[in-house]
């Protein structure tokens, strides 16, 4: 585990996200600790703004949490062990094969890859071949044929999927010729498998509504007081109430 102290009172400099490089290069679990931050005035502590900045430097190692803390007051340095735990239990996390491919399966069948070189990229089973970090192989026909989005996209459906959100984790892919067909898994693989992407789904459909209500927050819809003027009788009729949407 690397746990990259910045001091935050100088702002992230180029040698804080060097050092941040070492810890991916070394496929490292990692965590950011934004230290003095009793020293930032009310301005500088927007913690939204600091944090977006670590993640624009920071872009490799966007899976490693962050924690704003103040060594010299305490503030928040409990939080640093828990989080150290939990990082740890992503970093030796081992998924039943079965489930494994189910996943990359189910991932494959919804968004299919680009065709390469004219052959349609075909995914016969994965494995995970070691932890720390999770260490993933998938065979295919052509690993040439993988493009880097779809890798990507493999690797944003294991972490949302595993769940794996706060650990590097690696995937490559490998040459399979014949025809070996997705292992499967057994029934209570199927049945966790459903369970998660149930809970997903209904997570999405919370963070859609949610960003849809602020929306109509955002723009007052809900609070318009307005006029209908009716061409009959010339009367104005108000009416209160949201936009009439569709
Ligand atoms: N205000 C404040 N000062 C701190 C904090 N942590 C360390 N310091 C002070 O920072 C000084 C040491 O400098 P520091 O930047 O931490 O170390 P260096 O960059 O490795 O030399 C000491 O005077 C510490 O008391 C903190 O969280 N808040
Ligand atoms: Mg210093």
């Amino acid at each position: 585990m690397a746990l990259i102290l910045i001091d935050a009172d100088e702002g992230i400099t180029d040698q804080d996200i060097t050092i941040a490089g070492y810890a991916e290069d070394r496929g490292c679990g990692a965590l950011f600790l934004l230290n003095k931050w009793d020293l930032l005035d009310e301005d500088r502590k927007d913690v939204k703004h600091y944090m977006e900045e670590l993640r624009f430097k920071s872009k490799f190692l966007s899976f490693a949490p962050a924690i704003t803390i103040s060594a010299l007051t305490g503030q928040r340095c409990h939080k640093i062990l828990d989080e150290v735990v939990s990082i740890h239990e992503e970093y030796c996390h081992r998924i039943n094969t079965g489930l494994l491919n189910r996943i990359i399966e189910d991932a494959v069948r919804r968004t299919e890859p680009s065709m390469h070189k004219g052959r349609r990229l075909k995914f016969f089973y994965s494995t995970q071949v070691s932890a720390k970090p999770p260490t993933f192989v998938c065979f295919v026909n052509s690993p040439d044929g993988v493009h880097f989005s779809y890798k990507r996209y493999l690797v944003n459906q294991l972490r949302d999927m595993i769940p794996l959100k706060k650990t590097p984790i690696k995937l490559y892919f490998r040459e399979k010729t014949g025809k070996m067909e997705f292992s499967g898994g057994s029934k209570e693989d199927e049945r966790i498998f459903q369970k998660k992407k149930q809970h997903l789904r209904k997570k999405d459909k919370e963070r859609k509504e949610h960003s849809r209500k602020k929306k109509r927050a955002g723009s007052g819809d809900e609070l318009g007081l307005w006029i209908f003027l009716t061409p009959l009788t010339g009367r104005a009729i108000p009416f209160s109430g949201p936009w009439p949407t569709g």
